[in-house]
């Protein structure tokens, strides 16, 4: 019998509040290093608050806002070596600029344009998964795949506390644990599954309690802490590659925007907590800890803020320079034998498009 972990539920944290709660260090972090994490958590908020607006201006599809998530991602890709494999949820779908993804490609996959594709080996980002949990099995595949090839490499694949109830998820983490698969499971716990809170998702008291059903350790971390998650992380990637496994990890987080741009969230949310939250959130915290540890300044955050702005006119601009997509492509991809219907279904389309 494998001895069953002891899932730690206390949350961790390494950022404190200015005040009571002291700050915390990580060791192995440079300045450089401190200023970097900050650079890609400000790249990723502004994707966001731009992505919004954008979608207001009718410039992108539905969106879905990750606003107050961005510590949990950018700590843990910080925690990553190159060659490792990132499979994100559409929480995540900006998480790729952290790998040199362009801005205008990952709008151009929210706008429905063909420049949104990549290819993943490219920069070791899988695409971006929309069905709940199916990519839990494909990062453990991946990951497992990895092993038997000796390439060294740790996947980690990020999914929501909702994506904790799909039988992928379970297929995935049975497989993972049983495979020792080197593979961070990292789970966005920002509450809620659209208007489902997560006390209706699980009676489990906590989600880092099911880690131990699957025979891997599992760690509950503050996921506006954008240290404490890199630190996290770290582990679990050093067990990874050590042969001893997956890792599940718990960020807790709020969900404090709309599901996402097509979501009326006044109908369910506690308004009080979502603006304690908001009070608290990610990006701030980490600024203000830069600037008592005398690493930040004022100045240089804005500078810093100046230019994702740039980043994303930039790249809204690329993205609506691209030439409408051909209209074929709807059937390209569907069918192996294409029906004799096809090409009239295709020139009617070009007719009503004129495309
Ligand atoms: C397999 C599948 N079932 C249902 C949906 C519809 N759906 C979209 S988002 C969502 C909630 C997911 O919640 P959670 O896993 O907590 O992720 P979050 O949106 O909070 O990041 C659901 C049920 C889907 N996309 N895929
Ligand atoms: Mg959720």
């Amino acid at each position: 019998m494998s001895r069953v972990l002891p899932a730690e539920t206390e949350l961790r944290r390494v950022i404190g509040d200015g005040e009571a709660v002291p700050d915390g260090q990580i060791e192995g972090l440079s300045f450089d290093d401190l200023i970097a994490l900050y650079r890609d958590l400000v790249l990723l908020r502004t994707y966001d608050e731009r992505s919004v607006v954008y979608h207001r201006q009718g410039r992108i599809g539905t969106y879905a806002i990750y606003w107050g998530h961005e510590a949990m991602q950018a700590g843990s890709v910080f925690a990553l070596e190159d060659r490792d494999w990132i499979f994100p949820s559409y929480r995540e779908s900006a998480i790729g600029l952290l790998r040199g993804i362009s801005a205008s490609t990952i709008l151009g996959w929210w706008r429905g344009h063909p420049s949104g594709w990549w290819s993943p080996a490219d920069f070791r980002v899988a695409s971006i998964s929309v069905p709940i949990a199916t990519h839990v099995p494909h990062a453990v595949g991946f990951a497992w795949g990895s092993k038997l090839k000796s390439e060294d490499r740790v996947a980690i694949v990020y999914f929501g506390d909702g994506a904790t109830s799909e039988g992928s998820f379970h297929e995935g983490a049975t497989f993972a644990g049983v495979m020792k698969a080197p593979v961070v499971l990292l789970c966005n716990n920002n509450q809620w599954a659209i208007s489902t809170p997560v006390s209706k998702q699980t009676a489990a008291e906590s989600l880092t309690d099911k880690a131990v059903g699957y025979g891997m350790p599992g760690v509950r971390v503050d996921g506006g802490d954008v240290l404490a998650v890199y630190e996290a992380t770290r582990e679990a990637v050093e067990r990874a590659r050590a042969g001893e496994g997956p890792t599940f990890i718990e960020a807790v987080t709020y969900r404090t925007a709309p599901h996402g741009t097509a979501d009326d969230p006044s109908l369910y949310i506690d308004e009080e907590r979502v603006a304690e939250e908001r009070a608290n959130e990610c990006v701030g915290r980490y600024e203000r800890y830069l600037i008592r540890l005398g690493v930040l300044t004022e100045e240089a955050a804005g500078g810093i803020r100046q230019e994702a702005l740039e980043v994303m006119r930039a790249g809204i601009a690329a993205a609506e320079a691209e030439p409408p997509a051909d209209v074929s492509l709807v059937f390209d991809h569907a069918y192996a034998d294409p029906p004799p219907t096809q090409a009239y279904d295709l020139a009617e389309l070009r007719r009503i498009l004129g495309g």
